[in-house]
């Protein structure tokens, strides 16, 4: 390629990725009332800087090759900082790779921008090969903390190359810029993902939402979980208590995990988590919602049945099809809620809603009572109610 060829190629690509991060997002109509869903995702591979990912140096990259490729954008944490909201997105390399990426925007809907710089996490004295999914906490102590899984070789299987040990890391920060490396957690689980910090401290002890799991894939026993610890510089959970397991033919009959750290309401602590079910087609994800009590985070208050949030649309295919992963949500000043969800591991998307209408949602969804026959009552009774709704007040649009 010539070097006049070369530098229109550059001015161009830069041209392109500039017009993406400033597309406006638009509101999905007639969602399910719950919360809207938008047009466009809010953070994709082609979001990421081109400075990540060509050598924009003609001597050394004479093609305008992409020297190091970015595969996805997912699982992100979220936090408000001044009006302004910032996602901590695990971002993917094609050497599937993740490390964590800011990015930030002015409305929490549309024009996210990474940073240009990726963060690169201090380690401890056992660096972990891969980094992922973190869920951040600003916490009554000052800090904002972000708990992640720090996955490393499993050292007791060395003939099997997919074994491996998930563990809590811990990090913390005041400005999303430097990061301060903890002790990864502790706890009698040889397994954690999914793990967060509760945002108070409980008993005068940091309070860990855990996941424990027996292997990496094979959950065992497993469920949310929770326990105390007295430090968080080097954390320690002797005693880990499941409060909400897995459950026979329902939305977590596989595995669950609690997502973004819950938001705090007159009422209750409100929970995002997703549920993993066992399908033909592989493993379904899908996010479900409870309420767990102010004077008790661990004990649930309130269930709706069924799941908030499945892959709809375009949203089940991609790296890993036919998942909904939320690891961020930000409650602004407004009570307006901003869910960030990916789909499929492969792109971040936003839905919105707020405190009322998600109160609202867990404290008046029923229940999934259990069993068919119980279900089929459950429905026949609102068809009930609502027929006679109809015949009185709104007899013509009955046919
Ligand atoms: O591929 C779906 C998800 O699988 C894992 O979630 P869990 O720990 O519940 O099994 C994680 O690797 C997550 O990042 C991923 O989105």
């Amino acid at each position: 390629m010539k070097r006049a060829k070369f530098d229109k190629k550059l001015n161009l690509i830069f041209k392109e990725h500039q017009k993406l991060i400033k597309r406006k997002n638009k509101k999905v109509k007639n969602g399910n009332g719950i919360y809207e869903r938008y047009k466009f995702p809010v953070l994709t591979a082609e979001h990421t800087p081109l400075i990540w990912r060509y050598d924009l140096e003609y001597e050394t990259n004479p093609y305008f090759m992409e020297r190091l490729g970015m595969n996805t954008t997912f699982n992100a944490g979220a936090i408000e900082l001044d009006g302004k909201y910032y996602l901590v997105v695990r971002s993917e390399g094609v050497n599937v790779k993740s490390f964590f990426a800011v990015a930030e925007s002015p409305n929490g809907i549309d024009r996210f921008r990474f940073w240009d710089h990726p963060i690169v996490m201090p380690v401890n004295e056992d660096p972990e090969t891969n980094v992922y999914d973190m869920r951040l906490t600003k916490h009554e102590d000052g800090w904002i903390y972000g708990l992640f899984c720090a996955e490393r070789k499993d050292p007791d299987k060395p003939d099997d190359s997919s074994a491996a040990i998930a563990a809590c890391g811990i990090a913390r920060t005041r400005d999303l810029l430097s990061w301060e490396r903890l002790d990864d957690l502790k706890t009698p689980s040889p397994q954690q993902r999914n793990c967060v910090l509760h945002p108070e401290f409980v008993g005068g002890k940091y309070a860990f939402y855990t996941r424990p799991q027996s292997g990496f894939i094979d959950t065992g026993e497993s469920g949310i979980g929770w326990g105390l610890s007295e430090s968080v510089e080097h954390a320690v959970i002797t005693r880990e208590t499941i409060f909400d397991p897995r459950l026979y033919h329902t939305v977590k009959e596989v595995k669950n995990g609690q997502g973004p750290t819950p938001l705090k309401t007159e009422k209750g602590w409100l929970h995002m988590a997703h549920g993993v079910r066992y399908t033909a087609a592989g493993l379904r994800y899908v996010l479900y919602m409870f309420m767990t009590g102010l004077d008790d985070p661990s004990k649930v208050i309130y269930r709706p049945g069924g799941h908030f949030m499945a892959p709809h649309g375009k949203e089940r295919v991609g790296d890993v099809s036919n998942v909904v992963f939320c690891n961020g949500w930000i409650k602004n000043k407004k009570d307006e809620v901003f869910i960030y969800y990916a789909s499929s591991d492969t792109r971040m998307h936003v839905a919105t809603t707020s405190i009322d209408k998600l109160l609202d949602y867990v404290m008046h969804t029923p229940e999934d009572p259990g069993r068919t026959g119980l279900c089929a009552k459950q429905r026949d009774d609102l068809v009930t109610k609502n027929l006679s709704i109809l015949q009185e007040r709104y007899p013509d649009i009955l046919f």
